[in-house]
């Protein structure tokens, strides 16, 4: 297989990267990939939820973000880049990621199920970026798991991947407990103006 500079190059990167052992606290803790950049505006949900949680992008290797929690992201197919893939995959426990999020479209989205069973066992949740994806995400055999979000919900996946996180950090398991209040109290807002304003007050005052 012939690879182009630009794949090579990636490549030696990460490779360079996970020799590096360098402190966890300075590398990306969750891993963003996706199978085209015509998938970033799908995946941009985990994004959303990981920047609400106080995480920021690492985008330089060498400098890393004040916030103690990171992510990175990156485009690589399974189909078209199966060598970029290989090696996202293999070096991204030396690189200290310990999620990965992988969303693909497409009928035959197998990046995700792919990067599952390549960086096992580094926990990975699918994101398929179509209606049609959904079953080539989730439709791993036992023994090789990968969790899966529904079609498009990768706010979901980053707040799953913030969950994993939060087994081991208190500070995410409360940002998670502060968001999940706010959630309620959202809530428990429309629902108290529903009621007393009722059906016609409440649908004039939004
Ligand atoms: C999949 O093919 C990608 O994940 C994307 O959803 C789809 C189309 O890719 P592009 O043709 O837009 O690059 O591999």
């Amino acid at each position: 297989m012939t690879q182009p500079a630009e794949i090579t190059d990636l490549i030696a990167q990460l490779e360079t990267e996970a020799d590096q052992q360098r402190d966890p606290e300075t590398t990306p803790d969750v891993g963003i990939i996706m199978g085209s950049d015509s998938d970033l505006p799908t995946m941009e949900g985990a994004y959303d939820a990981l920047l609400a949680l106080g995480f920021e992008e690492q985008t330089d290797f060498e400098n890393p973000p004040e916030s103690r929690f990171t992510f990175e992201s990156y485009v690589i197919s399974a189909h078209r880049t199966p060598g970029l893939m290989y090696a996202y995959c293999e070096t991204a426990a030396d690189r200290g990621l310990d999620v990965i999020i992988a969303g693909a479209g497409g009928k035959s989205a197998d990046l995700p199920n792919m990067t599952a069973s390549i960086a096992y066992p580094i926990p990975v949740i699918g994101v398929p970026v179509q209606e049609k994806s959904v079953s080539s995400v989730i439709g791993m055999p036992t023994g090789a798991p990968i969790v899966a979000v529904d079609a498009g919900k990768s706010f979901n996946a980053g707040l799953s991947a913030a969950q994993i996180l939060s087994r081991e950090h208190t500070v995410l398991r409360d940002r998670l407990n502060d968001y999940h209040t706010d959630l309620q109290a959202g809530v428990g807002t429309v629902s108290k103006q529903l009621h007393d304003l009722g059906r016609d007050g409440f649908k004039n005052q939004q």
